[in-house]
């Protein structure tokens, strides 16, 4: 076996397959393997006309057709099958070589597997790879952790497989060491189920409150892609929206059910976030409303609860509100970002990465789900300032937001009143309200932490922490 390939794929179901073929497309021989060897020769014998492809049966071919220092791309279901693939291979390995794991691990993972293999000189590359199997036939976005060393011999060949933005940036960059790039692409899909849920609510409320039917819901999506909320999830909303069922002739959103399912990586942003401290409720919200949907019984047990059911408003008043659900939808997306980028801007201080808030948003802008026009002004923000203290404080958006805020209102007022369920665009503005907010409630939180448990407080007009002897003559002591 020649050691002729530049790189090694191990796992060829759509992903791993995808990705094999669009390095070989690119120019570099690509040595193949999976477990199930049927799967490798099925690719040769469909795709080998579109480049130099290496088929190996067995981890020790696998290996030895790879030139060094050896990289070794993995893409099997995350979890323990990623455990046992390195198992079979860190052993044939010398020092110097790099396993790059492109599913999508647990960054917690990744940090163990990065910390045991470079234990033996194996630099081990975590790496976030987001765009579906189109993404990865055609260009994903890629957000690979791992050491700078490792990116100096891997980052040009992943430039050259990702996704291109508009003006031509490699949608990839060195998110950081270890886990940062699994634990970026986590938070990506958090942003992306809020995206999802969001873009949900608008639909709904242009459903239930303007009367709209789907055909018509599609024609406004594509007028909003032509404007900020320009985005691939908008874009293929708008085409599900106008797609006629063939069985039925119904509006194909009409047949499916109403049951959204998820793979964790939303949970695990919204669990990571717990730990960290930080406030993602927009994603939290996003996560929670698919759980609902998927609790059938208790929704069939809960039909019949008393409360309003929407009554659709007249023509000229449902066009004014299309309006206005655009500019909640645009704000609520602006909050979600914000909570996103600060967890990521969290986990690089808790974990000691340095991650490039700009260049994040920067290599979402192509191949990914989330992609967006939107993403370039995040990403100017950034660069104008990398220590923003949050998207909200950015001059633009604080002014998109400030001009947003009564339609944001209204509209949730709307749906309050007529009964329509929009956790997403509310939690998105009450985030707002509590940041902007002079006095929180949180004063008397902590007080009644003090009366029950001795918890003590820190006063507005001294230093200090305080308790009060509640059970006592209520007198104040100095903790
Ligand atoms: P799957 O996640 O369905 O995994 C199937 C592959 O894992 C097959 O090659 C299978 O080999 C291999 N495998 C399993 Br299962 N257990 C194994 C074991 N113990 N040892 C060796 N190989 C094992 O494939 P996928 O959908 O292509 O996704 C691959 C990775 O990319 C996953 O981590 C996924 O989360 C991630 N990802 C997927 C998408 C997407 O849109 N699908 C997007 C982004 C990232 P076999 O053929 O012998 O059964």
């Amino acid at each position: 076996m020649s050691n002729s390939a530049q790189i090694g794929v191990t796992g060829l179901a759509v992903m791993g397959r995808n990705l094999a073929r669009n390095f070989a497309r690119n120019g570099y021989t690509v040595a193949l393997h999976n477990r199930t060897a049927s799967r490798t020769h099925e690719l040769v014998e469909q795709f080998g006309d579109e480049g130099d492809f290496i088929a190996t049966e067995t981890a020790k071919e696998f290996v030895a057709a790879l030139e060094r220092p050896r990289r070794l791309m993995v893409m099997v279901k995350a979890g323990e099958p990623t455990d046992a693939v390195i198992q079979e291979f860190a052993p044939l390995l010398e020092p110097g070589d790099m396993i790059i794991d492109g599913g999508n691990a647990h960054f917690a993972d990744t940090r163990r597997r990065e910390r045991e293999l470079r234990e033996q000189g194996i630099h081990f590359v975590g790496t976030g790879i987001s765009g579906g199997e189109e993404g990865a036939l055609h260009g994903p976005s890629i957000m690979p952790g791992g050491s700078q060393e490792s990116y100096g011999s891997l980052g040009p060949m992943l430039e050259k497989i990702s996704a291109k933005a508009e003006d031509g940036a490699p949608c990839v960059t060195h998110v950081g060491p270890d886990g940062a790039g699994h634990f970026v692409k986590m938070v990506h899909n958090g942003i992306e189920y809020a995206d999802m849920q969001l873009i949900g609510e608008a639909y709904q409320l242009l459903r239930d409150v303007a009367g709209y039917s789907p055909a018509r819901i599609a024609e406004i999506f594509r007028t909003w892609n032509t404007g900020r909320l320009d985005s691939y999830l908008i874009e293929i909303t708008a085409e599900v929206l106008a797609h006629v069922d063939e069985a039925t002739g119904e509006p194909f959103v009409d047949v499916v059910q109403d049951r959204a399912e998820q793979k964790g990586t939303g949970r695990w942003t919204v669990q990571i976030a717990l730990d960290l401290g930080v406030p993602v409720s927009g994603i939290a919200e996003a996560v929670f409303a698919r759980s609902l949907s998927g609790h059938a019984g208790l929704r069939e047990a809960s039909r019949g609860l008393a409360g309003p059911r929407a009554t659709p408003l007249g023509e000229s008043e449902a066009a004014a509100f299309a309006d206005r659900v655009e500019q909640a939808l645009y704000a609520s997306k602006i909050v979600s970002y914000t909570q996103g980028f600060h967890e990521i801007a969290a986990g690089g201080e808790e974990y000691g990465w340095d991650i490039d808030l700009g260049a994040v948003a920067s290599i979402w802008r192509g191949g990914c789900i989330i992609r967006a026009a939107f993403l370039d002004r995040i990403r100017a923000a950034y660069d104008a300032r990398p220590d923003l203290p949050s998207l909200l404080s950015d001059e633009t958006f604080a002014q998109e937001i400030a001009a947003a805020q009564d339609d944001w209102r209204a509209v949730l007022a709307a749906a309050v009143h007529q009964g329509v369920p929009t956790p997403g665009f509310a939690a998105a503005l009450a985030y707002y309200d509590a940041l902007r907010a002079e006095r929180l409630p949180a004063a008397l939180t902590q007080a009644q932490r003090d009366y029950f448990g001795a918890h003590t407080y820190r006063r507005t007009d001294r230093e200090g922490s305080f308790h009060t002897l509640w059970g006592g003559d209520r007198s104040q002591v100095e903790a």
